[in-house]
């Protein structure tokens, strides 16, 4: 391939590859009047698809989708001729696009960049060629691809063998005649899935070398379906921009159904369902806990191994086919043709590296353990150095003299896997901490080009030349980006997305998995917020824009995005009646929290005699216990002794302590001081029953969340004021405390997160007059003496109104002597925390309320809760 680009050296953007990214990176930067080149070591575009040209190579995204959106001519130009096209034909397509957009003139081929180097001075890139050329660019733009590095074999003595080695990743461009030949292929990853049925039909004799067996559902590859092509058709702009907001890059709705809540038929039909479709898409869309929950994920599993046993003649190498040391999706699914069947032909042999692990490759072939093979071909189909070997691969030296390799040696540090700190004005596209392998490629890479490319022409338009992401921001979305995995099962795989397959690599899960419509959302809205996380530098002067994109936990934000698809009245709307229904309504739909030894309910003496209800959850373990006496939220008014059932389910099993939920009187029924009148009631009378109960005299703590934090910081107050009963700790979980006052919180958490502030007005509206609430009884905050009182652990969330007035009371109790943990909660909203096995993020302070709970109590805890 020649090249027309004309020599220079000097380029505002140098990009690296010339694959898809590469392709319309350039093209962008054309648009925008950037002088650009690429560098590519191949002698033409394609990418992955010129590398990879084993037989069989296709695409697992349909070709309708896995295909560039930007040019509306191409899209009726190009008609692809299956579901998923060869790679004959996505490289036919790529270098259609070049011939159509002129882009070779751009591209230098046969050009490999040795290194890249920062410098500062003249804030310009440095790169080094093999050829012993240099260039240099104000920005450079790594788009390498993720599955673009081979991974070095890691099986001894590899270079011995004398016959025919081929690698799937740098497949021979004539082709291999394997005809009369004896194969052996290592690896059943993907690219092995998709060749072994074609070596298969070639050889005379195939050996596949297993050590993990994977998941794979049929491609059923042919003519795109009319259906799918009427939907395209229909509008297919509207299409393109569906595919932007999805969760993986092909439109289609996120699924709402557990696995766990439908009956085995109708689970069995849906699976059958997903058999038939023949796309990955829709392994991860028939429910939504799939990749979240073990057993959702076993109901797969097992519906799939059944597949693979009623296509695999002898039962005993269907066994060894079967996936069963990992979750369906854990590793990248694959899609087959004849795959499995392939096992049933005479002259294919499978062999379980797992019973018996190759010891070394031969001059002749490989011996494991027990046997040696003779072969005319080994075929390595053993994976990629994903998503950060080709980054690494260079060496990319940033402002501070330290090499990405350096810089990453734990691991990658990105910012929206775009940018990395101390290596400014280097962007990769669809590098690690993005969707990119979770995603439709396409998609994902066309959203990192136009981003990049809004980047620099906003840069030139404010006269900036320089960005860089700040160390918070960065850090922050690394954070995110683990945390988010840790939710699902993901992390739990030996798999590439981890970095598990290169021995020695750090091991860490390297794709964003919130999806493209959420990460779409983040730096649209980084960009929106004037570059936030960026510093930004240049002849103008400098913007130094630090902040965190992302602070809710990935869990709160999917619980808060599950609520706003229900699009529902403000509670304060609903009115008493519907309001306290609807929490009885909503509080049936969460887990149930784990199992306790005895649960009872009785009813106990409140303040004006009246009888209130409560619920006694009893630890398992043998009697007599200390006991907790809990108060619900629900801000006085709604809520009963079982709406906090989950968490005081929780706090009686790891606290190991009875626990005692008081439903005191309500509001508006019976307004202030009655329920802090009751509060003190309970405690009374627990504490004067407490031997009847199966509790230990002496060993009583309160506890209580929101307005029920606010009924137990008033019991323990005023059982100081009273003289008894005694308390020995009081745990308040965002607790309410001053009802008198707008504090920052209150503003700054208002709306949108759970609590109201309207709500929370609602709430004291209908408990206490305006004129009483500054009375101690309503506000505990307020209450002049705040010494003698109980030790306490005090709990407050970043984004709940009431935050601050948590904070407030926390700090007065500390200036008041009182012996106090303060334990504020990132990321955390009102309702994080009772949501026990939802907001799995919230799980410290759980066991840190059970942990204070047990200290006060005197009892031995597994850690110290700092009191
Ligand atoms: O690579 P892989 P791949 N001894 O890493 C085995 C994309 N892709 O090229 O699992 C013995 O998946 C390894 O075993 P284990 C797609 O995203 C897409 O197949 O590590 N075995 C595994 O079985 C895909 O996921 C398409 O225990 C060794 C295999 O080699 C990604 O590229 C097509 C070994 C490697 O599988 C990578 O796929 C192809 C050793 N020392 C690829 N080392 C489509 O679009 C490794 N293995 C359809």
């Amino acid at each position: 391939m020649t090249n027309n680009n004309n020599g220079s050296s000097e380029f505002d953007v140098v990009i690296v590859g010339a694959g898809f990214a590469g392709m319309y990176q350039l093209k962008r930067m054309r648009e925008a009047s950037f002088s650009a080149v690429v560098l590519e070591t191949a002698d033409d575009v394609g990418g992955t698809w010129y590398w990879n040209r084993y037989p069989g190579a296709r695409c697992d995204i349909l070709t309708v989708d896995y295909s560039y959106s930007w040019d509306r001519e191409l899209e009726k130009e190009w008609v692809w001729s299956e579901r998923y096209a060869t790679q004959p034909e996505i490289l036919r397509y790529a270098q259609f696009v070049a011939d159509k957009h002129d882009l070779r003139r751009d591209i230098r081929f046969n050009t490999r960049v040795n290194a890249a180097r920062w410098d500062e001075e003249q804030r310009r890139w440095v790169i080094t060629t093999n050829d012993g050329g240099q260039l240099n660019a104000r920005y450079y733009v790594m788009a390498t691809g993720c599955l673009s590095m081979p991974k070095v074999p890691d099986v001894a003595g590899s270079e011995r063998f004398t016959g025919e080695v081929y690698f799937t990743s740098t497949w021979p461009h004539d082709g291999v005649d394997f005809s009369g030949k004896r194969v052996g292929v290592i690896g059943t990853g993907s690219s092995a899935v998709q060749s072994i049925p074609l070596i298969a039909e070639q050889c005379e004799q195939l050996t596949v070398f297993q050590r993990t067996p994977n998941f794979a559902i049929p491609a059923r590859n042919g003519a795109i379906s009319e259906e799918r092509i009427a939907a395209y058709k229909k509008d297919p702009v509207a299409y393109r921009e569906e595919a932007r907001w999805s969760e993986i890059g092909v439109p289609r709705e996120r699924p709402q159904l557990s696995a766990l809540q439908v009956s085995e038929e109708e689970r069995s039909a849906r699976y059958e369902a997903m058999w038939e479709e023949g796309e990955l898409r829709a392994v991860g869309a028939v429910y939504n806990d799939i990749l979240t929950n073990a057993d959702a994920n076993d109901t797969m599993r097992r519906f799939i191994n059944d597949k693979i046993r009623a296509k695999v003649d002898d039962p005993a190498i269907a066994e060894l086919l079967c996936p069963d040391n990992h979750y369906v999706a854990s590793k990248r699914p694959c899609l087959d043709t004849n795959y499995f069947e392939t096992y049933n032909l005479p002259h294919v042999k499978l062999l379980d590296l797992r019973d018996d692990p190759i010891a070394t490759i031969t001059e002749t072939g490989i011996d494991t353990g027990k046997a040696s093979f003779e072969f005319d071909a080994i075929v390595f189909a053993t994976g990629f150095d994903a998503m950060t070997g080709a980054l690494v691969g260079v060496d990319i030296i940033g402002s501070d003299g330290l090499t990405l390799r350096d810089a990453w040696d734990h691991g990658p540090q990105t910012y929206l896997g775009l940018m990395s700190v101390g290596f400014p004005n280097l962007f990769m596209i669809t590098g690690p901490g993005s969707p990119s392998v979770l995603s439709n490629m396409m998609v994902s890479i066309e959203q990192h080009v136009d981003l990049i490319t809004d980047t620099l022409v906003s840069l030139r338009e404010k006269d900036f030349d320089r960005i860089e992401p700040t160390e918070l921001a960065q850090s922050r979305w690394v954070e995110h980006n683990n945390e988010f995995a840790d939710l699902t099962l993901m992390p739990s795989a030996n798999s590439w997305y981890m970095g598990a397959n290169v021995p020695g690599k750090p091991q860490v899960f390297l794709p964003y998995i919130g999806g493209v419509d959420r990460y779409r959302t983040a730096c649209d809205e980084v960009v929106a917020r004037n570059y936030l996380g960026f510093a930004l530098n240049g002849p103008s002067g400098q913007q130094v824009n630090d902040g965190i994109i992302r602070e809710l936990k990935p869990d709160v934000q999917l619980l808060l995005e599950a609520i706003a698809e229900l699009d529902l009245p403000p509670m304060e709307t609903m009115g008493v009646d519907g309001a306290r229904q609807f929490m009885i309504e909503s509080g049936a739909s969460m887990p149930p929290g784990p199992d306790v030894g005895e649960i009872m309910d009785g009813t106990l003496s409140g303040a004006d005699r009246s009888a209130l209800e409560y619920r006694l959850y009893r630890p398992p373990s043998g009697g007599p216990h200390p006991i907790t006496v809990y108060f619900h939220g629900g801000g006085w008014v709604l809520g009963n002794a079982i709406t906090d059932d989950p968490l005081c389910r929780y706090l009686c099993l790891h606290s190991d302590s009875i626990v005692i939920s008081v439903n005191y009187r309500h509001a508006p029924e019976a307004r202030f001081p009655a329920a802090a009148d009751d509060g003190l009631a309970a405690v009374t009378w627990v504490s004067e029953h407490a031997q009847e109960l199966g509790g230990v005299p002496g060993r009583l703590a309160v506890a209580g969340w929101s307005a029920g934090g606010n009924v137990a910081a008033v019991a323990a107050q005023q059982a100081r004021f009273a003289g008894g009963p005694e308390i020995c700790g009081q745990v308040l979980l965002c607790p309410a405390t001053d009802g008198t006052d707008r504090r920052p919180s209150h503003h700054e958490n208002a709306e949108n997160l759970g609590l109201t502030l309207s709500l929370m007005d609602w709430f004291w509206d209908n408990y206490c007059d305006e004129g009483n609430r500054s009375d101690p009884k309503a506000s505990p905050l307020l209450a002049r003496d705040l010494s003698g009182l109980p030790p306490a652990l005090v709990l407050t969330c970043q984004f709940d109104p009431l935050r601050d007035e948590g904070d407030a009371y926390a700090d007065a109790l500390k200036g008041a002597g009182v012996k106090v943990r303060h334990l504020e909660c990132e990321g955390q909203i009102h309702t994080s925390i009772p949501a026990v096995d939802v907001v799995v993020t919230a799980e410290y302070a759980r066991e840190a309320m059970a942990t204070a709970l047990r200290e006060f109590f005197g009892e031995p805890s597994p850690v110290s809760s700092g009191l």
